[in-house]
């Protein structure tokens, strides 16, 4: 499976921690735009998918991502329940999203297949803006239902609790209100819960694209014709 995720959400709230913990495992701490340590990226992206997979496969994602950094555009390949799935994950930058231009944002839905949309646990303004987005995305996303729009929330920074102002259950009731799915993590303490997050999003991916009815397309008229006409053959014997 491939499909095309937009990290989104207010300044400063993790974004770009979030998406570099997934590539790479670590947390950087600073990352300003990442596409300015793209060979630090490219590095680690090249060493995690020689691991994981064929060496031309590393080369392929190698070449992928150096098209696509212009952009801050990264793919990342990853097995979920044994199939392997490619997620082109784009870090958007806060400034770009709104007012500043709104074409870019339409731009931006249109691509995406699914949203990883984060906020940070002591910035209410960020969880706001969260609210927001998710009501921009499905009134701009073109779906069978808006119910069914692959949207994971984000709470980050859950290390600093000691400064929360948005809490749990906030995040967890604006999840079920709006049919999205919610996590709390902290890309600065941990891996695991990063990884959740994009695997909580391939679980919705899939869901979508099942309830997404597609047209019948010739080959699968011809398909469902030899079907029916099969049918009867056997009915008459
Ligand atoms: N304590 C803590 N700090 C974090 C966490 N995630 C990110 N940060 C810090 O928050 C600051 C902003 O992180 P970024 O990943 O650059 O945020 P961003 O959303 O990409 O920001 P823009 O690209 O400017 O919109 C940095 O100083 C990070 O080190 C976290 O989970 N815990
Ligand atoms: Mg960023």
């Amino acid at each position: 499976m491939d499909a095309n995720i937009v990290v989104m959400g207010m300044e400063s709230v993790g974004k770009s921690a979030l998406t570099v913990r997934l590539l790479t495992r670590r947390f950087i701490g600073e990352y300003g735009d990442i596409g300015k340590c793209p060979l630090f990226i490219l590095f680690y992206l090249f060493i995690a998918n020689f691991n994981a997979l064929m060496p031309f496969l590393a080369i392929k994602h190698l070449l992928n991502s150096l098209l696509c950094l212009a952009e801050s555009i990264y793919s990342h390949s990853f097995i979920v329940d044994g199939r392997a799935v490619t997620l082109n994950i784009w870090d958007s930058h806060y400034s770009q999203d709104f007012s500043a231009d709104s074409s870019l944002f339409e731009k931006k839905v249109r691509w995406a297949d699914g949203f990883v949309l984060v906020y940070s646990i002591c910035d209410r303004a960020s969880f706001n803006t969260v609210s927001w987005l998710i009501q921009t995305i499905k009134s701009n996303k073109d779906c069978l239902s808006t119910d069914k729009v692959p949207i994971v929330i984000v709470g980050n920074k859950r290390d600093l609790h000691h400064r929360r102002t948005v809490t749990s259950e906030e995040g967890r009731l604006l999840a079920l209100n709006t049919h999205c799915q919610f996590y709390e993590v902290s890309a600065a303490e941990n891996y695991h819960s990063v990884l959740m997050v994009f695997h909580g999003l391939v679980d919705r991916l899939k869901d979508a694209k099942l309830t997404t009815k597609k047209p019948l397309r010739l080959k699968g008229i011809v398909k469902s014709m030899s079907a029916v006409f099969a049918r009867r053959r056997t009915e008459s014997f």
